[in-house]
């Protein structure tokens, strides 16, 4: 079974039955929402009801299902749950039949989500519907709003939204809802605030009730990346430090939702994000901020290939509360000539135990994303069976179906590295490694007309438009430098060197787009090799 996240506990019969639908659910007054991935199917005449029960002795989310001789029964410790339990019955379902089967299920980790938080190009609203879709299918609980390039989010954060964009954030919310999502409405006023000023913190709180009166209950409030000092001669007065002043604007701010609110949500974001609790200023962070508020952490690094148990405990100890993970993969906005199509690896199950939350920051491609997004629904859920190769299969047959699902991963394999996130050299650099030693221009020729003619092979096999337009310029990139590569191995075959039309067909490659693929490998292999023929 290709389920995505793996549940925990799965005993499925070979047998399978015919399944279009059910005829009658049975739920809870009020449990409606939950089962709106059933109802979509429509109502099938014919055997199967689903009865729905509330089970409040069930873990947080957890929900047991079990799809018996025409009956599927539901348990489910919330509606949230039941949901859940919706989405691992239509997992399992081809469209025709369905297993017998039952499920015992609950998450390893509380929160786990979404952060849209990188530099660049925000989501299109589409993009954003489609990903609050993808997340509730794969129990996702929790979205970001934080585009650092909305204005509105931070350079001009006083001002409230135009009345468009107002709309296209309450149909957000409101989608979330139905996904079961909490959606956190971020705001990052520290380029500007004036934090010790009663009239700053009145439009802070202005923008934030708008929000709050569509439906919103949780906030975020982010200082990160603004200068390490106090900037205004008041809140130099005012407050010891930067800490103080973050901290006092956490704790007004968490009066003025709580008052309105008693479900409300804090979560901070500090300037300091990335260290292991050392900094003054964590620590002060985490004295002054009160109870009840979250801080965000991204592990040790900006960008942490790994995040270990200890990094977590030494940060939680600091500012005596689990961190919120901001966790920067697969975000590409530091470099985006790259794209990063990896599995999430690095963390793990004990990693998880010392969290409250971990959201993903990715990548200004939504669709493209989802690759990596898949497995951190996957670890996220399950840490404990999670296993990076299989959920990265999963993952892309999720995204693009299992036909599509081999090449798909042939083309992900080539784009998994970046300044700071690194894997294992691409394999064309051991083909390339090997024609040094053995002069074997064929399988040298083999191995770069398996790359020229994947882009090609990938457009025909994949029919996700939203993602061909993400991964457009890699793919194009691809095809080219791989076809330049073949050029210049009959080149040499022919012994008809033409190595200057080379290097300006490399230039006019480089000039019309920057993506790179197969870390530069290809590139690199064209022009040291005409460099050598040229000295030779
Ligand atoms: F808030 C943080 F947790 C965070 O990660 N902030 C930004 C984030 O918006 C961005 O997407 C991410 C990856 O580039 O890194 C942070 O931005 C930085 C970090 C730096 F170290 C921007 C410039 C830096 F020098």
């Amino acid at each position: 079974m290709e389920w995505l996240p793996t549940p925990r506990n799965a005993q499925v019969s070979s047998d399978r039955l015919p399944f279009a639908g059910c005829h009658a659910i049975k739920a809870p007054a009020g449990w409606e929402a939950a089962f709106a991935p059933l109802r979509a199917l429509g109502e099938a005449y014919g055997g199967w009801t689903a009865f729905v029960e509330h089970d409040a002795s069930l873990p947080r989310e957890g929900y047991h299902l079990a799809v018996e001789n025409a009956r599927i029964t539901i348990r489910a410790e919330s509606p949230r749950a039941a949901f859940y339990a919706c989405h691992t019955l239509l997992q399992a379902w081809d469209g025709k039949s369905i297993p017998l089967m039952t499920v015992d299920d609950h998450p390893t980790l509380e929160w786990r989500g979404v952060v849209e938080g990188f530099y660049g190009v925000p989501w299109s609203h589409e993009a954003r519907l489609r990903m609050l879709d993808f997340m509730g299918a794969h129990k996702m609980n929790i979205y970001l709003y934080a585009p650092k390039d909305d204005p509105y989010h931070r350079e001009r954060w006083r001002e409230p939204y135009p009345a468009p964009d107002a709309q296209r954030l309450g149909e957000l919310i409101r989608r979330a809802q139905s996904q079961f999502i909490e959606f956190v409405f971020c705001i990052s006023p520290g380029l500007s605030m004036v934090y010790s000023d009663a009239a700053e913190f009145e439009r802070l709180v202005a923008k934030i009730d708008a929000v709050r009166q569509m439906g919103v209950r949780s906030f975020g409030l982010l200082v990160d990346d603004i200068p390490e000092e106090l900037q205004h001669a008041a809140d130099k007065q005012a407050y010891h430090s930067l800490a103080h002043a973050h901290a006092d604007l956490a704790n007004r701010l968490n009066h003025w939702l709580k008052a309105r609110d008693a479900d409300s949500w804090l979560i901070v974001c500090p300037t300091f994000y990335h260290n292991l609790g050392e900094p003054p200023y964590v620590k002060e962070l985490g004295e002054r901020t009160e109870r009840g508020i979250s801080i965000m952490w991204t592990g040790a690094k900006v960008v942490s290939r790994t995040i270990t148990h200890e990094d977590a405990e030494l940060f939680k100890l600091a500012i005596r509360r689990k961190p919120f993970v901001w966790d920067n993969y697969p975000v590409n906005d530091y470099e985006t000539s790259r794209m990063l199509l990896g599995p999430i690896t690095g963390r793990d199950a004990e990693t998880l135990k010392h969290l409250e939350a971990l959201v993903s920051n990715p990548m200004n491609q939504a669709e493209a994303s989802k690759v990596a997004l898949g497995t951190y629904a996957d670890f996220l859920w399950n840490a404990e069976a999670y296993d990076p190769q299989r959920s990265w299969r999963v993952a892309i047959a999720h995204l693009v179906g299992a036909d599509a699902a081999p090449v798909m991963l042939e083309f992900c394999q080539q784009n998994l590295w970046t300044r700071h996130w690194k894997e294992e050299p691409p394999a064309i650099e051991r083909a390339i490694e090997e024609w040094q030693t053995t002069g074997d221009n064929d399988a040298l020729r083999e191995a770069f007309t398996q790359l020229y003619t994947l882009p090609r092979r990938l457009k025909q096999a994949v029919h996700n438009d939203a993602l061909i337009e993400d991964i457009e310029p890699w793919l194009l990139r691809l095809e080219l430098v791989a076809e330049l590569a073949l050029e210049l191995l009959d080149q040499i075959d022919e012994d008809d060197l033409r190595l200057r039309s080379i290097l300006t067909r490399l230039e006019a490659i480089r000039e019309m787009n920057d993506a790179l693929v197969c870390d530069g490998w290809i590139e690199r292999w064209i022009r040291e090799t005409v460099e050598e023929l040229a000295e030779g």
